[in-house]
């Protein structure tokens, strides 16, 4: 009897069991998803996306395309902008906010499309009669494979199903299967939320789903999709009905599933969906699941490989995801912090692929029809944040998609700045989407802010640091200028203070007291940082480029005449010109430390005062808060170098929503909670997490820069810094580093800031000092910071813990290996 009981043990152990056992990259569950899309499991390859739900009697796989959403190519600039503009200006210098957000609201903000809506294809559904009881139930989603599963036991049978979202095939594959012969039998069927779909099964016996996305706001619904499933199996019969397909006695199924639309670009809707959707489904269905399954695995861990994170495991690793989630707060599960940072990298693979679109508020994951904020690109930092692991995590190639929209808009945004602001360049305000639409949306509020545009270029300048792609740059320089061109017509001399400012503007959704609680305003301090680096990095691609001499020294003019950042009255650094901010505000957008991060304006090292007072800030601001605003925190607290405090933000994200009043958290699928559920929370914490272990954007090369107390110990290997190195390896332990290996790319000094000593090997290392020579570590010089006099107690700021600089001359292809003492 004993013997039994053990021989079960070990049973189920081997069939449920393996993942507990060895911490690896699953998310997984003993329960199906139920009705809970944020239960249910992403897949996707950066043109499909399909969320797995994994329940029984009925399997549930709800569809996306990157390309279907509503509308079509239109644009929504207002044009009585330009006549208003300097009344609204005159307003807001004196002291009027409120009276310009009203006029702005009539004369700027657009009366046209507020941008359109990123729409759902339908579900796959596949019933199983008589699978209403079921034993043995396990789920997961494969980070390391990329392929999601679900097995389970009806009587002595028990049934796997698998789901890739092909990469290089572009077929979502559903690879059906019982362990006995001819035990398998189901329907498929489509729904699909879309008025006017056609669904029916055709001579080829496929099941087909077609339509056409909805008009609104006033632009008519031309994206057409079409959607075909074909069945392969071994034993029994696939047969059409009408509006099924109809699998029985089978043994094992295989459903291919294309989906294509007429979307060719912005401005294109001329390409033929049936042509597309039948040859991508003819060339798939040609292979076997495992013919289709082993490429799909090596395109994907092509990219997820080159990054390995280990910051240990505890048996709190054993346990299911949700179970884990619940605990985080409370146990010790460094590896849950892995599987979220590996996840992070999983989601940008498998949401934004070259030559689709960029990952939208959702990624690729959608099942509404009429999403929160419409899931397209907020991109006064959703956006962007989405995008900050693409570089530094291995993934460049993620980061294409953004580069066309970026291209794309500095095209339409052209029109925009001549016929709204009078201005040449290019600008985008606070929201766009797959039309590529720049004008004002949401009202002034929100929408009054010129600087969407602006913004995302620096994402061209940041991918050349890390590459040193001369080629990608000279494509990127119009862009660049363009975005400066525009401020250089569009900043205006503020009468009190004689700076250059941005006018009207607004600090991104945050209004001070001070002004009748209108955003509206002039020379907001992150206004005044994006200027400054727009205006930089024009100058410096000229300079390297060897081009616009004259209209470079034109902008080194204008740059020296931007408002200083300043530090108020408690210490902080100022939102606003005036020293009007609340130190119990606690909006979860802190633009002003755009400056800190993403932006290396704000140094531990060259501004310190700055540095201090935006700890201030932060501190001002608090912990818990939206899931992408936490998501900023890990990254901010990484750059002060409190690793611990860092670490205290990714407890607040990892927790299971409606635990944190009043903010996010993440939902069972660890997907990120705004709520709802939005993307960039995942992407700015796997960002978060880099910062905390490497920096490269303060002069040095900087290893384990904010390392928390729970991760004494822990390796990484394949980090990207700026200036083409790569981290080849780097262990730590005891919260000292042991070893790394960088590999240099491009040559050039090698300038490393280490917490503790190393050893010298062979006089390769030489103790830095004064500027870093690499050219893709010069810093911009910040204007001087105004500290104004404190009339409260300053916030004590703790001091910095030592480091240990570095520089090693490398060369092109070599790797270095640097070992502490
Ligand atoms: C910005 C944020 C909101 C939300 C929306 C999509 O407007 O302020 O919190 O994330 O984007």
């Amino acid at each position: 009897m004993k013997g039994l009981v053990w021989l079960l043990l070990l049973t189920t152990m081997t069939t449920v069991g393996l993942a507990q056992n060895k911490p690896n990259l699953k998310l997984w569950y003993t329960k199906p998803s139920e009705a809970v899309w944020e239960n249910a499991l992403p897949v996707g390859n950066g043109r499909l996306g399909a969320m797995v739900y994994g329940n029984v009697p009925q399997e549930t796989i709800q569809l996306n395309e990157g390309t279907v959403w509503s509308g079509s190519p239109n644009r929504n600039d207002n044009p009585d902008a330009k006549a208003v503009l300097p009344e609204i200006r005159q307003l807001i210098f004196d002291g009027k906010q409120k009276e310009a957000e009203q006029l702005a609201n009539k004369s700027i903000i657009t009366k046209k499309s507020h941008g359109q809506m990123y729409q759902p294809v339908g579900n796959l559904l596949l019933t199983f009669a008589g699978h209403d009881t079921f034993t043995d139930y396990y789920r997961e989603l494969d980070i390391e494979r990329a392929v999601a599963k679900t097995t389970y036991k009806v009587g002595d049978v028990t049934y796997t199903r698998e789901v890739i979202a092909s990469l290089p095939d572009n077929v979502l594959v559903i690879q059906l299967s019982a362990d006995k012969p001819g035990k398998l039998s189901f329907v498929t069927s489509f729904t699909s939320l879309h008025a006017n779909v056609l669904i029916n099964t055709t001579n080829r016996n496929e099941l087909m789903l077609a339509g056409t996305t909805s008009d609104h706001e006033g632009v008519p619904g031309q994206v057409k999709f079409k959607s075909l499933a074909r069945i392969k199996t071994k034993g029994g019969t696939v047969s059409a009905n009408g509006q099924t397909l109809v699998v029985n006695g089978a043994t094992t199924a295989t459903i291919y599933l294309a989906i294509a639309t007429n979307f060719v670009n912005h401005h294109d809707l001329s390409g033929n969906e049936t042509e597309r959707v039948t040859t991508t489904l003819d060339k798939a269905f040609r292979q076997s699941y495992a013919a289709l399954l082993k490429p799909h695995i090596a395109a994907y861990q092509r990219y997820f490989n080159r990054v390995h994170l280990d910051l240990t495991s505890t048996d709190a690793a054993r346990l299911s995801t949700d179970e884990r989630l619940k605990n985080f707060r409370s146990t010790n599960d460094p590896q849950l912090v892995t599987l979220y940072y590996q996840y992070g990298r999983y989601l940008l693979i498998s949401s934004s692929q070259p030559n689709g679109q960029a990952a939208n508020l959702q990624g690729i994951w959608n099942r509404s029809m009429r999403p929160p904020w419409d899931s397209k690109y907020t991109i006064n930092i959703n956006t962007q944040m989405n995008y900050w692991p693409a570089e530094k995590t291995g993934l460049s190639e993620m980061h294409e998609p953004l580069f066309s929209l970026i291209r794309d808009l500095s095209e339409t945004g052209k029109e925009t700045a001549r016929v709204m602001y009078g201005a040449r360049g290019w600008m985008a305000h606070h929201n766009t989407d797959i039309w590529r639409i720049n004008g004002p949306v949401d009202g002034a509020f929100w929408g009054m802010w010129t600087a969407g545009g602006a913004w995302l270029s620096q994402h061209l300048w940041e991918h050349y640091l890390y590459t040193g792609d001369r080629a990608f740059l000279t494509t990127a320089y119009p862009i660049l200028k363009g975005a400066a061109q525009f401020y250089a017509d569009f900043l205006v001399e503020d009468p009190r203070y004689h700076w250059l400012v941005v006018s009207p503007s607004t600090s991104p959704e945050n209004a001070p007291q001070a002004h009748g609680g209108s955003s509206l305003d002039a020379g907001t301090t992150m206004d005044n940082q994006i200027v400054f680096d727009v205006f930089s990095t024009a100058i410096r691609v000229a300079d390297l480029l060897k081009t616009d001499a004259a209209f470079a020294d034109s902008l080194r003019q204008m740059r020296a005449k931007l408002p200083p950042m300043h530090i108020g009255k408690y210490g902080q650094l100022q939102e606003w010109l005036d020293d009007i901010d609340d130190p119990n505000d606690k909006h979860r957008h802190i633009s002003h430390l755009y400056g800190l991060f993403p932006s290396s304006q704000i140094s531990a090292y060259r501004t310190p005062n700055l540095f201090n007072a935006s700890r201030t800030t932060l501190t001002h601001r608090g912990d818990v808060s939206t899931g992408w605003s936490m998501g900023w925190k890990v990254n901010w607290w990484a750059k002060l170098q409190d690793g611990n405090h860092a670490y205290t933000l990714i407890q607040s994200q990892l927790t299971p929503l409606g635990v944190n009043k009043e903010g996010g958290g993440t939902y069972n699928n660890l997907f990120d909670a705004h709520p709802p559920f939005q993307i960039d929370g995942n992407f700015g914490c796997t960002s978060g997490i880099t910062e905390m272990l490497m920096q490269s954007n303060d002069g040095a090369v900087h290893l384990l820069p904010a390392l928390p107390d729970v991760w004494p110990t822990g390796s990484i290997s394949g980090l990207r810094a700026r200036g083409g190195f790569e981290i080849v390896g780097m262990t730590w332990e005891g919260g000292k580093l042991v070893n790394v290996e960088i590999r240099s790319m491009l040559g050039g000094n090698l300038r490393v800031r280490t917490p503790n000593q190393l050893k010298q090997s062979e006089g390769m290392l030489a103790t830095a000092s004064g500027p870093n020579p690499n050219e893709f570590y010069q810093t911009e010089e910040t204007p001087t910071p105004i500290v104004a006099t404190l009339t409260g107690p300053a916030t004590p700021t703790p001091p910095l813990k030592p480091t240990w600089l570095y520089d090693i001359p490398t060369q092109r292809g070599k790797t270095y290996t640097l070992t502490a003492q």
